[in-house]
């Protein structure tokens, strides 16, 4: 017996995340029957739409809740039913996640520590990256979009693809995530988050796949038809991240800038505290994990060490911050601009980031708030995806100290370097080091 992709979804799934290095792109026309970013109140722009500025009797006691927000953008037909649904399932998902980070220390036995297996990264689990992932998928299982999820072995997608990241399919939209990124931070009580983008699923054919769960067996084919389901950043029509520090922020975009909530736990919602997030064109700050330098690219320690003796563009000394939690270190960068950058090294020559559900929506929220997301030459967007855990290098921040450092990759002009780009940007398979 032959199942098909979108009436066995886990299995697809698990399959999707056991794409290896024979995968063969394969691209079908995308549906579009959705009227999107489009309002139905004539004299609204599209941006206009998105905007707090237009919505009218906000409550002074509360503010823009992200509920009320998500009724009046829905009520003008910038998002529909099921993006609503989405963003519901991830609003209740990202509080439980706050409570339990918050609680860890005081539930160490069950909430800290290794959970003692290994994702198919070759990372350790944390307990709370299991617990997590969990919580969201979950969630958006609860969406009612996503009962043939719920009705198919629910371990699949995670034992099969990762214990930190997976994709659901909606009906009308795919969620990429990673429930709890930076986890590595979470027992010492630092910051860590939630990462988010949601694609609009694909018209593709049906993928007849085995009976059962070996996936090892796929054809080239059954492959191939697995893998156009995935998608590059520019296809993403929301991305978000929720930090959990100081305070629990949401940020998100659905294309038209970008906006920022933060959780008032006092009344259990999402509050709207920055409207119209736009990250600094320059910052003085940098991001990134230093203890790579002598692996890194010949641009990038370049780039750093004039940036670090105040012989870049600007002629000021850069400071450096690092928390080593993606969310954390973007948030900052976001609201302080520099740049974050997790670059390539002689080990990781892609990175050690993750494209689809790292780098894409973090490279997404930046660019809807004024800022730019390279790899070294090219744009994060534009890659085509070849793997759901597929790794890139990225350099994120404000415009003017992205392209600085992008200057240092063209001007080096190295042929490696440029190859293995041109490779991600044709859809190639990662080349090894
Ligand atoms: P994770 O998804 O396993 O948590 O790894 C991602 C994290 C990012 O949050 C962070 O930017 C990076 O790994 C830090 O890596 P390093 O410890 O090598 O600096
Ligand atoms: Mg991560």
């Amino acid at each position: 017996m032959q199942r098909s992709i979108f009436s066995s979804t886990g299995i697809a799934l698990a399959a999707l995340g056991a794409l290896g290095a024979g995968a063969v792109r394969a691209r079908r026309p995308s549906r579009n029957f959705h009227k999107m970013h489009g309002s139905s109140d004539k004299h609204l722009t599209a941006q206009q739409a998105m905007s707090p500025d237009q919505f009218v009797d906000v409550c002074e006691k509360t503010g823009v809740t992200l509920n009320r927000y998500m009724i009046e953008l829905s009520r003008r037909q910038v998002v529909d039913a099921d993006l609503c649904s989405v963003f519901n399932s991830i609003r209740e998902a990202s509080k439980v996640i706050a409570k339990l980070v918050n609680r860890a220390p005081l539930s160490q036995a069950e909430l800290l520590g290794l959970e003692g297996e290994v994702n198919v990264q070759g990372e350790d689990q944390k307990k709370l990256d299991v617990i997590t992932n969990e919580v969201l998928k979950k969630a958006l299982q609860y969406t009612g979009k996503l009962g043939t999820m719920a009705s198919e072995e629910e371990d699949l997608p995670v034992s099969g693809s990762s214990s930190n990241a997976l994709l659901t399919e909606t009906g009308n939209y795919v969620v990429v995530f990673d429930p709890l990124d930076g986890s590595s931070n979470v027992d010492a009580g630092i910051a860590v988050g939630t990462i988010f983008g949601v694609f609009r699923e694909q018209d593709v054919e049906e993928c007849e796949l085995p009976e059962g769960e070996d996936f090892s067996k796929l054809s080239d084919s059954q492959v191939a038809c697995v893998a156009s389901s995935l998608q590059p950043g520019k296809s993403l029509v929301a991305a978000g991240y929720v930090l959990y520090s100081c305070s629990t922020e949401l940020v998100f975009t659905l294309g038209q800038g970008c906006v920022g909530f933060t959780l008032d736990s006092s009344i259990g919602e999402y509050v709207l505290t920055r409207p119209h997030m736009r990250i600094p064109k320059r910052g003085s700050i940098y991001s990134t994990n230093e203890a790579n330098f002598s692996k890194w690219d010949e641009p990038m320690k370049e780039y750093i060490s004039d940036i670090q003796a105040g012989k870049g563009e600007t002629g000021k000394k850069y400071s450096l911050r690092y928390i080593g939690s993606m969310v954390g270190d973007v948030h900052r960068t976001l609201l302080y601009g520099g740049l974050f950058a997790y670059p390539a090294d002689t080990k990781n020559v892609d990175g050690k980031l993750r494209l689809l559900y790292e780098a894409a929506p973090m490279a997404f929220i930046l660019e809807q708030a004024g800022g730019k997301a390279v790899t070294g030459f090219s744009r994060v967007m534009d890659i085509p995806p070849v793997a759901v855990h597929q790794r890139v290098p990225i350099i994120l921040g404000s415009e003017e100290d992205v392209e600085e450092c992008q200057k240092y990759y063209e001007k080096s002009d190295d042929p490696v370097l440029r190859a293995r780009c041109e490779n991600r940007l044709r859809g190639g398979q990662p080349v090894p080091a």
